[in-house]
C-alpha cells in the first residue's frame, strides 16, 4: 500500500522560528486553518509536543481527526515527524478519521504512549474555519495542565523540527506498511469502539427496542466523524431502520454547519424531533464524537440533568451494575448529580471545565461517571466524554424501564427536585471588554457577600480554584461564581475554546424542590436571575450586545 524510495528516507532537521500564541487553552490548540497552514506553523507544535515527553522512543502513538478541512495534510505532516522523532509505530484510523473517544479507547486497548486528535470539536470547518491539535497521555485522557504548560513553554523557545523525507501514507487503505524505522497501521477506527459499547451496554435488550417495539430513534451526526460510528452500531449491529442516522456522512466543512450538538446548530434534529410524528428518542454529537444531545418527542434534556439521570439509573445498565464510586461534574454544570450523589452515599466532585481535570479522578476509582453542562457525559470506561455513549447508556435505560424520555425526567425531578439551569453565550465579544467585564467582577467579588438582589441575596461571591484531590495541583481562576442563600447560582467564565474574539459565557441555575412548580421554560424560571446577571455584570453595557448569541 506505502510506496516509499528508500532513497529519500532521509531524516532532516528544519531550522525554524517561534510562534508566541501556541497556548493550548481548555482543549488543545484551536485556530483558525489560516493560521495553521502557515509556515512551520504545525510543525512547531508538533515538535513542541514530542519534545516536552520523555520515553516515547520506539513506542506507540495514535493519531486521527474529525475528518475537517486540513485533517488529511496534517496527519501526513505528523506521521513523518513522529517517524523522524523515534516512535515505533503510529496507529492511524482509516481515511485519517478518528473520533475522539475512539482516539482514547484505542490507546487504552494498545497501551499506547499517547494520541493525537486533530480537531476543534464544535467550531465550524472548512478553508475559513477552525482548526485543532490536542496531544492525549497514556491514560488516553488530554494531557494535563504540567504537560500543556510544557508543550506551551516549548513553542516559545524551539529553533528545529525534525521530519522523515518519505511519500505520503495511503490513508485510505487498511493495512501495515513502513514509514523509515516507523511501522504505519491503518486501521478500522470503529471497530474496538463498537467492541467496547457492546462490552457496557445490553446490546440484545437495545435491539429488541428497535425491532419488536415501534421504537424509533433519529441520529445526527451532523456530516461529522460519528457518521461512520453511528452506522455501524445503530443500524448495522443493533438493527435500527436506515435512515436512523441522518447527516452520517463527514465532510471537511460539516456541510457548512456547525458541529455542535445544541438546539440552535442541531436544527435539523431539533426540526425532527419537535415536529409531526416525531420519534422517540434523538440526539446528536459534536465535530470530534466527544459531546451529546438528548431529546425525546417534543423534549429537551439539559445536559447537566443527563449526567444525574444516568448516574440515578446506572445500575440497570451492565457496566455499571455494580454501582457507582463516586459522580464528577465540572463546576459550572447544575449541582443535579450532586443530590443524586447524596442519596447514593457517594462523592460529587466538582472539578474546572475541561475534561482533563477528570482524569486524576478516574485513574484512582474515586469517579465512575462525569458530566458537563457543555453536553459531554462520560464514564471510567474511557478518559474522554462520548457522545455515543452517553446516547447508548440512554437507549439501554429506555430499554430497560419502557418509559418515555419525557416520564423519565420528570419523574426524576419529582424525586430530587428539578435545578433549573440555562447557559447564557455571547460569541464573538470584543476581548478587551469581556476581559474588563471578569476583571471588573473579581475586584468587587468582596462586596458581593450579604447584598440582596430582588428577591435573592447573595451568600458568597468568589472566583473558583481547585486542588486536584489526588496530586494536588491547584488550578485557580477558573470562573466567578456568585452563589445566593437559596442555593442559586450564577457562574461567569470566558470560554477557553474559541477561536475568535472573546466568548462569555453566563450559567444560571436556580432549585425547585415543589414537583408542581417543576414544568416551567427554563428561561421563565430563570427571569430573574438573568437579570442580575447583566446587573451585577454589565453585560448589555460592556459587549454592546442586547441578547445572547446561544441560549442553551
Ligand atoms: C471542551 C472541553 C470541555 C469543556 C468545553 C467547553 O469540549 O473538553 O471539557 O467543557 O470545551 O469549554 P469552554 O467553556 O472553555 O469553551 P470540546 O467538546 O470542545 O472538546
Amino acid at each position: 500500500m506505502l510506496s516509499i524510495d528508500p532513497i529519500v528516507m532521509n531524516i532532516r532537521a528544519v531550522s525554524t522560528t517561534p510562534y508566541l500564541d501556541q497556548k493550548p487553552g481548555t482543549s488543545g490548540l484551536r485556530k483558525l486553518v489560516k493560521t495553521f497552514q502557515q509556515f512551520h506553523y504545525l510543525e512547531n507544535f508538533v515538535q513542541s509536543i514530542f519534545d516536552s515527553l520523555e520515553g516515547y522512543q520506539g513506542q506507540t502513538l495514535v493519531l486521527g481527526g474529525d475528518g475537517r478541512y486540513y485533517n488529511r495534510e496534517a496527519i501526513q505532516i505528523i506521521l513523518k515527524m513522529a517517524a523522524a522523532n523515534g516512535f515505533g509505530r503510529v496507529l492511524v484510523g482509516q481515511g485519517g478519521i478518528f473520533s475522539t473517544p475512539a482516539v482514547s479507547a484505542v490507546i487504552r486497548k494498545n497501551q499506547a504512549f499517547g494520541g493525537i486528535i486533530l480537531s476543534a470539536s464544535h467550531n465550524p470547518g472548512g478553508p475559513d474555519a477552525d482548526f485543532g491539535i490536542k496531544y492525549n497521555i497514556g491514560n488516553g485522557g488530554p494531557a494535563p495542565e504540567k504537560v500543556t504548560e510544557a508543550i506551551f513553554a516549548r513553542t516559545k523557545t524551539i529553533d528545529t523540527y525534525t521530519v522523515l523525507d518519505a511519500n505520503d501514507v495511503d490513508l485510505d487503505t487498511l493495512g501495515t506498511a513502513q514509514l523509515g524505522e516507523m511501522t504505519v497501521e491503518v486501521i478500522d477506527s470503529v471497530a474496538d469502539y463498537a467492541e467496547l459499547m457492546q462490552a457496557l451496554f445490553d446490546f440484545d435488550r437495545i435491539r429488541q427496542l428497535f425491532t419488536t417495539g415501534n421504537f424509533r430513534l433519529c441520529f445526527d451526526a451532523l456530516h461529522a466523524v460519528t457518521g461512520p460510528y453511528a452506522h455501524r452500531i445503530f443500524e448495522e449491529i443493533l438493527g435500527a431502520p436506515a435512515g436512523t442516522v441522518q447527516n452520517g456522512v463527514p465532510l471537511e466543512d460539516f456541510g457548512g454547519g456547525h458541529p455542535d450538538p445544541n438546539l440552535v446548530y442541531a436544527h435539523d434534529l431539533v426540526e425532527v424531533m419537535y415536529g409531526n410524528d416525531a420519534p422517540d428518542f434523538g440526539a446528536a454529537s459534536d465535530g470530534d464524537g466527544d459531546r451529546n444531545m438528548i431529546l425525546g418527542r417534543h423534549f429537551f434534556v439539559t445536559p447537566s440533568d443527563s449526567i444525574a439521570i444516568l448516574a440515578a439509573n446506572a445500575t440497570l445498565v451492565p457496566g455499571y451494575k455494580a454501582g457507582l464510586a463516586g459522580i464528577a461534574r465540572s463546576m459550572p454544570t447544575s449541582q443535579a448529580s450532586d443530590r443524586v450523589a447524596q442519596q447514593l452515599g457517594i462523592e460529587c466532585y466538582e472539578t474546572p471545565t475541561g475534561w482533563k481535570f477528570f482524569g486524576n479522578l478516574l485513574d484512582a476509582n474515586k469517579a465512575t461517571l462525569c458530566g458537563e453542562e457543555s453536553f459531554g457525559t462520560g464514564s471510567n470506561h474511557i478518559r474522554e466524554k462520548d457522545g455515543l455513549w452517553a446516547v447508548l447508556f440512554w437507549l439501554n435505560v429506555l430499554a430497560v424501564r419502557g418509559e418515555s424520555v419525557e416520564q423519565i425526567v420528570t419523574q426524576h425531578w419529582q424525586t430530587y427536585g428539578r435545578n433549573y439551569y440555562s447557559r447564557h453565550d455571547y460569541e464573538e465579544v470584543e476581548m478587551e471588554p469581556a476581559t474588563q467585564l471578569i476583571e471588573e467582577l473579581r475586584s468587587n467579588l468582596s462586596t458581593f457577600k450579604g447584598k440582596s438582589v430582588g428577591r435573592y441575596t447573595i451568600e458568597y461571591a468568589d472566583d473558583f480554584s481547585y486542588t486536584d484531590p489526588i496530586d494536588g495541583s491547584v488550578s485557580q481562576k477558573q470562573g466567578v461564581r456568585i452563589g445566593f442563600t437559596d442555593g442559586s447560582r450564577i457562574v461567569f467564565r470566558l470560554s477557553g475554546t474559541g477561536t475568535k474574539g472573546a466568548t462569555l459565557r453566563v450559567y444560571l441555575e436556580s432549585y425547585e424542590p415543589d414537583s408542581s412548580k417543576q414544568l416551567l421554560d427554563p428561561q421563565e424560571a430563570l427571569d430573574e436571575l438573568i437579570e442580575i446577571a447583566d446587573e451585577i455584570a454589565q453585560i448589555k453595557i460592556l459587549t454592546g450586545r442586547e441578547k445572547p448569541t446561544v441560549i442553551t
